[in-house]
């Protein structure tokens, strides 16, 4: 399987497969801007980081690289639902593609860096999920920026509705030194607690548990990370909602892929088809769901 990767895909100098965690199977890049490695479980980016910067990325060091299970931190793709299913919770959270394995479809030297693509082909084990013919792309484009792309065509007879997310876990030096810019007079919903609305005032800070789901934003988030001097944007497409999670002490205690004061060196910021944010397509349509995330130095 890795030679005929190597074979097929592999960029001589630039990109290349090996055997990583858990056995699984890892797309590394390292080109003149920057360098990322993406699990073919999930077609989940792991890590990403232009050249002299520190990690943008967030990755536990407890996380377990399982079948079925998803990598905790990173970039796990959320789809065809975000959160809990819409009528059955007995199907899994955030969807069943981040907990699969995902193919190599091309990879070519691109004017934005090296740009990878990925597809989740249908299986008998994941029409229990989602009985329709389906079709879905990820396209990575790592440079400068880190790009990516969720492309999702209605290949089946019927219209279909489809949410989903980049639930990206991004590295921060002290989450109590990091501020967020982009939501200042959004509503959200609030879901510590008793769900509630709530209109945003200003930029978020960080003392306490987070978990919200912003709506009918479109708006590009700046992650202001003041322990290491930097901020980190991340502008989007196709996604009119945006998730914002950090468990804090009491529930990081309890996730066994987390170690308990993780929750201070990452922050979720989620680009999202959440709540009723969702989209309808009609046999052949698509729906292109994107982010673009930069580092700048303050
Ligand atoms: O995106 C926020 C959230 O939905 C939280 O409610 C929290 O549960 C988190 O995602 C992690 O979910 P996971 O299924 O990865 O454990």
């Amino acid at each position: 399987m890795l030679d005929r990767y190597n074979e097929a895909f592999g960029i001589h100098g630039v990109l290349k497969f090996t055997e990583g965690e858990g056995g699984f199977t890892f797309a590394e890049i390292n080109n003149g801007q920057a360098q990322a490695r993406i699990c073919l479980h999930g077609a989940h980016i792991v890590s990403y980081q232009p050249h002299g910067t520190e990690p943008v990325i967030w990755l536990s060091k407890k996380s377990l690289f399982a079948k079925g299970t998803a990598i905790r931190g990173g970039i796990p793709i959320c789809w065809p639902w975000f959160g809990v299913h819409p009528s059955d919770t007995a199907m899994p959270n955030h969807g069943f593609v981040r907990n699969r394995n995902w193919s190599v479809l091309s990879s070519q030297q691109g004017e934005g860096g090296t740009e990878i693509t990925f597809i989740l082909e249908p299986s008998g084990a994941t029409n229990k999920f989602w009985d329709f013919p389906f079709q879905v792309h990820l396209k990575v484009t790592v440079g400068a920026s880190l790009k990516i792309e969720l492309i999702t065509k209605n290949v089946s007879d019927e219209i279909i509705t489809v949410g989903g997310a980049f639930h990206s876990y991004f590295n921060v030096k002290d989450i109590e030194n990091t501020t967020l810019s982009g939501l200042d007079g959004t509503t959200y919903i609030d879901e510590v607690g008793p769900p509630s609305e709530v209109v945003q005032k200003g930029d978020l800070c960080f003392k306490k548990n987070v978990d919200r789901v912003y709506l009918k934003t479109s708006s590009t988030c700046v992650i202001n990370d003041l322990g290491h001097n930097r901020q980190i944007c991340i502008q989007k497409t196709g996604s009119q909602s945006t998730v914002i999670w950090n468990p804090w002490d009491k529930i990081c205690q309890g996730m066994k892929d987390m170690a308990p004061d993780s929750f201070k060196t990452m922050l979720c910021v989620e680009t999202t088809n959440a709540c009723d944010d969702l989209y309808t397509l009609a046999p052949n349509e698509t729906h292109n769901l994107s982010a673009v995330i930069t580092t700048s130095k303050n």
